[in-house]
């Protein structure tokens, strides 16, 4: 393993951390970097047989999310969410792109962070995926038994949607908390009035218990802190929601350091049963927002709408809505324990993973033991509500989650190492080196009433000197340790796509046989589908011409097609005919200046291309999809704009 002084040297440690680190980091666990003799056999799948277990992986600045078979770590499906994928068309086809709409017009980027699945009664229930949008704040929802995104909502009156979108015990409610504290509602003022004018926001976004749909039940007006993390209670704690601040001082500038000097931030205690009381008694305010709904109809086909509105409570009005729990220092996670009693939280800038207790917190609430008020939210006393604190676990503690037998496991950025520790007595028992640079770190069923345990998942930031270099730029990683004993024990590393934030995972029993393996051709409501060879056509309207096409191994109909023109927009709607498994078609066509098409069977998607040029242009199918796939192809010929060629096309007779 590495040293703390290599730590140095690799630049992941500096300054005063890393005297502290090199002061008080010797006696670390020397568990081999490779893990031990017996890893190759825990995680090798033999060809042809499954994983245990799906993991589903935050892509991070790529958007998407990553579907990952543990204990293997092979990549299974990218799929699509915030970001545009050429791969599948996702964000390019006509039935997809209102997916990408927001307030801001259409957007085919964003930055993804915390895949949070579906639970019933607190357990995963493996209905749904959901992963929030952190620049343009936004939730969406993946369906798990198509493994596609379903819906996304925007969240207005927000700037950077981090703390989010963490699912309540039954799944109520995800929630959403701003980043970076705006002036709110937006407007023209002075940075250096941020004290003034600029506040945070926490949302609540329902989810209908039988479709998913999402719907923006209410948000709550905070102080203008930087809101990190979240989690709903459970049990004891179900009805309430615990969110991390950092930044307390409120300062604009120079965070790194400006936003450290207090000894203590807050976890924001939020009772959601209080709030929906309050909303009934309409206490909230009618604030402007707009914001953008995009779901994915029947037909497979997406659709974007523009919603006004926000219900906003002020804590003020709403006496017992929020308490702070002062917490040591900018914590990033916050988690709450499978009982549902203890929320833990990591102090990232502190030696300290704090304890804290729901029973301590009513009780300090019922005895109104507040140290002081801010905005109209009681800020309860450290002692009062702290259970235990975990001393000197390591450095950098950022998120913690349990096993079955009382444990809980954190992760430690500064000193790349995963610390297993018991709750009921804030007891180190173990560590364990990561490599390196530690974010979140995830057990199977974690966050859950009943953890599966059996691995935590490190989600690493750096992988310098652990795969084959590739230039400056190198692969994030997951790591795969076993907790079934005492000791953890390393037993796979595995590259990632982009940067692997957070994941969960859930028992691929619970969801591999509701995986659906085809559309019905015959259920199929696109609009544009056309459902046999003899039903294709091409339709000439002013200058927009709609060619309906099918796919089937191993042909296109039509394949020869005349009459277009230069400067038309000319929509393929390519069905795929089969209702087989695993037997997608592609489309591309020269030139085509947007993605090209990967049509799943039964379903219908849409390229638009406007020619620029005049000549006789392929066509062909980019999925290897039979023997004879070389043969899947066609022509489409060019005119000049306004040539008297008719449009022609060949069906079958
Ligand atoms: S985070 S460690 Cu956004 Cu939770 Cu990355
Ligand atoms: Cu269809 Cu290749």
């Amino acid at each position: 393993m590495l040293h703390a002084r290599s730590w140095i040297r690799h630049g992941l440690l500096t300054g005063a951390l890393a005297a502290a680190f090199v002061a008080t980091g010797c006696g670390r666990n020397t568990t081999q970097a490779g893990g031990t003799g017996d890893a190759a056999s825990r995680v090798y799948v033999p060809p042809g047989q499954y994983d245990e277990f799906y993991m589903f992986a935050s892509g991070g600045y790529s958007g998407q999310v990553a579907v990952y078979g543990l204990p293997s770590g092979r990549l299974l499906r990218v799929i699509p969410v915030f970001s545009q994928d050429p791969e599948k068309a996702y964000g390019y086809s006509e039935q997809s792109k209102p997916m990408l709409q927001t307030s801001y017009g259409f957007i085919p980027w964003d930055d993804s962070h915390h895949p949070s699945l579906s639970k019933t009664d607190g357990l995963n229930d493996g209905r749904w995926l959901f992963i929030n949008g952190n620049n343009t704040p936004r939730v969406a929802r993946i369906d798990l038994a198509e493994m596609n995104t379903k819906e996304i909502l925007e969240i207005p009156n927000a700037a950077g949607n981090h703390a989010s979108p963490f699912v309540t015990q039954g799944t109520e409610y995800v929630v959403a908390a701003t980043r970076f504290s705006v002036p709110t509602p937006q407007k023209d003022v002075s940075i250096t009035t941020y004290k003034e004018n600029f506040s945070g926001q926490i949302s609540f976004v329902a989810v209908d218990p039988k479709t998913g749909r999402l719907s923006l039940a209410f948000q709550i007006h905070m102080p203008g802190f930087d809101y990190d993390l979240a989690r709903p209670g459970k049990g004891p704690s179900h009805g309430w929601a615990f969110f991390t601040s950092y930044n307390t001082e409120q300062v604009a500038t120079l965070k790194e350091r400006n936003a450290s000097q207090n000894d203590k931030d807050f976890i924001a205690a939020v009772n959601w049963k209080q709030g929906e009381q309050c909303l009934a008694a309409g206490k909230a305010k009618a604030w402007t927002a707009k914001y953008a709904h995009n779901w994915v109809d029947e037909a497979d086909v997406a659709h974007s709408e523009m919603l006004t509105g926000s219900k906003v409570l002020e804590p003020a009005d709403c006496p017992g809505l929020v308490y702070f729990l002062p917490t040591p220092k900018s914590p990033h996670g916050v988690d709450v324990d499978p009982t549902g009693e203890f929320i833990a939280a990591g102090g990232k800038l502190a030696a300290t993973v704090v304890v804290h207790s729901i029973t301590k917190v009513q009780e300090a609430i019922a005895a109104k033991d507040f140290e002081r008020e801010i905005n109209g939210i009681p800020v309860l006393k450290y002692e009062a509500v702290n259970f235990c604190e975990v001393k000197e676990p390591g450095l950098g503690p950022l998120h913690t989650e349990f096993d079955a037998s009382g444990n809980a496991y954190t992760s430690m950025f500064i000193s790349s190492e995963i610390v297993k520790w018991r709750v009921k007595d804030c007891t180190v028992l173990d560590r364990i080196p990561v490599y390196y640079s530690i974010g979140h770190l995830m057990v199977i069923g974690g966050d859950t009433r009943k953890p599966d345990g059996k691995y935590v998942v490190a989600l690493n930031k750096i992988t310098k000197d652990r795969y084959l270099p590739t230039g400056p730029e190198l692969a994030q990683a997951a790591q795969l340790i076993d907790i079934t004993g005492d000791k953890m024990n390393m037993l796979l590393d595995f590259p990632t796509i982009g940067e692997p934030h957070y994941a969960q995972a859930i028992l691929a029993s619970a969801i591999k046989d509701k995986q659906i393996k085809t559309f019905a051709l015959a259920e199929n409501k696109d609009p544009f589908a056309v459902k046999a060879e003899k039903e294709t056509r091409v339709e000439r309207k002013g200058n927009v011409v709609h060619v309906y096409m099918t796919a089937i191994r191993s042909h296109f109909v039509p394949d020869n097609i005349e009459g277009i023109q230069v400067g038309d927009s000319v929509y393929w709607h390519v069905t795929n005919l089969e209702q087989d498994w695993d037997v997608p078609h592609g489309f591309a066509v020269t030139g085509a200046n947007n993605a090209e098409l990967l049509v799943m069977p039964g379903q219908t998607r849409t390229l638009a291309w406007v020619p620029d040029r005049p000549g006789v242009f392929p066509f062909y199918c980019t999925d290897f999809c039979s023997a004879l796939h070389q043969e899947m192809q066609g022509y489409v010929r060019v005119s000049p704009r306004n040539s008297g060629v008719n449009v022609t096309f060949n069906t079958p007779k």
